[in-house]
């Protein structure tokens, strides 16, 4: 495997998740291929889980692991192309990547949607450089408009709770006071419809995730509606699209309550993390035996490791 953005660079999503749970059972047994092999993760933004769940799936198949938060340890990075560099940035992207990797065998990078311009996010410019000049194997770490390793871990966490051969999987949108990126819910959204889900979206109008994504997905504005019968409720705030990056509304009737999650089907309560608690979720929802939260981080280590040890088997 050389890269790792979609659902379509792991192949075989039920084959995916049977070696999933394989690297759970057995987290230490493969240590021989990340013998003197090092990872380097690179963070252009803030991370907790991803920085600890990657990292630790590299230590169990026995690899070096270098992280750098570039922002803070490295050189700020000019990332435009052509442009005379008598600011504040000393160093440009189109060097420091190929530098980068001669220092490792694989690089994971995080680099999210900085909402100054539709197409320049979209076009995955950051995330790009890294593909075509690193000359290694890349994982995103989330990108501008992506999350896979976090969509992998939402695979894993729901075939381990599902109690229904099909569950129906609800991702609401939440409201949230910041612009948050669209990474995760369009991610969310592309592996569910490659997995065996019933996967119904639910939103305010105006936040209509980008079309590329959202073909043949059911959506459903009415989010009481959405959640009848629901088996998984996946929260998520994001900023609109059609009007890029703005936060059209915080209106708190959307949040996940008690109430709602009455009318589900007994629904698990799923989030990415990290939550603003009682505007995504009420403190009830997410404290209740329903919410599988932590169950769910816990498996970033899961899908990470299956996917280096993909990567590592591939060297
Ligand atoms: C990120 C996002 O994409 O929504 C990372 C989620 C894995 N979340 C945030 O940036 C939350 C920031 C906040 O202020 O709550």
């Amino acid at each position: 495997m050389k890269r790792f953005l979609k659902p379509s660079d792991i192949g075989d999503l039920s084959q995916a998740l049977k070696e999933a749970a394989e690297v759970k059972n057995n987290p230490y047994g493969h240590q021989h291929l990340g013998k003197n092999k090092t990872i380097v993760l690179i963070f252009f933004n803030s991370s907790l889980r991803t920085r600890l769940s990657t990292q630790k799936a590299a230590t169990n198949l026995g690899m070096n692991v270098i992280v750098l938060d570039i922002n803070k340890d490295g050189w700020q990075l000019e990332t435009e192309f052509g442009v005379v560099m008598d600011g504040d940035k000393p160093e440009h992207i189109r060097e420091a990547v190929p530098v980068i990797g001669q220092y490792c065998d694989i690089i994971a990078v995080r680099s999210f949607a900085k909402f100054e311009n539709k197409e320049e996010d979209y076009s995955e410019n950051i995330l790009n450089q890294f593909i075509e000049f690193s000359g290694r194997p890349v994982i995103s770490m989330e990108s501008a408009t992506r999350h896979p390793l976090q969509s992998f871990a939402d695979l894993v966490t729901i075939e381990e709770h599902r109690s229904v051969a099909r569950p129906k999987v609800v991702l609401t949108w939440a409201p949230h006071p910041k612009a948050l990126p669209q990474a995760v819910p369009n991610s969310f959204v592309e592996w569910m419809k490659e997995a065996d889900v019933d996967l119904t979206v639910t939103h305010p109008e105006g936040y209509e995730l980008a079309p590329e994504f959202m073909e043949g997905v059911k959506v459903e504005y009415d989010q009481k509606k959405a959640f009848e019968g629901a088996d998984f409720i996946y929260a998520k705030s994001w900023a609109s699209f059609s009007e890029y990056g703005k936060v059209l509304s915080t209106d708190r009737n959307w949040t996940v309550d008690e109430e709602k999650m009455a009318l589900t089907n007994n629904a698990k309560f799923m989030h990415c993390l990290p939550v603003r608690r009682n505007m995504i979720v009420s403190d009830g929802v997410i404290d209740s035996p329903n919410s599988i939260v932590i169950q769910e981080a816990a498996n970033r280590v899961v899908s990470a490791q299956t996917v280096l040890k993909r990567m590592l088997e591939s060297l």
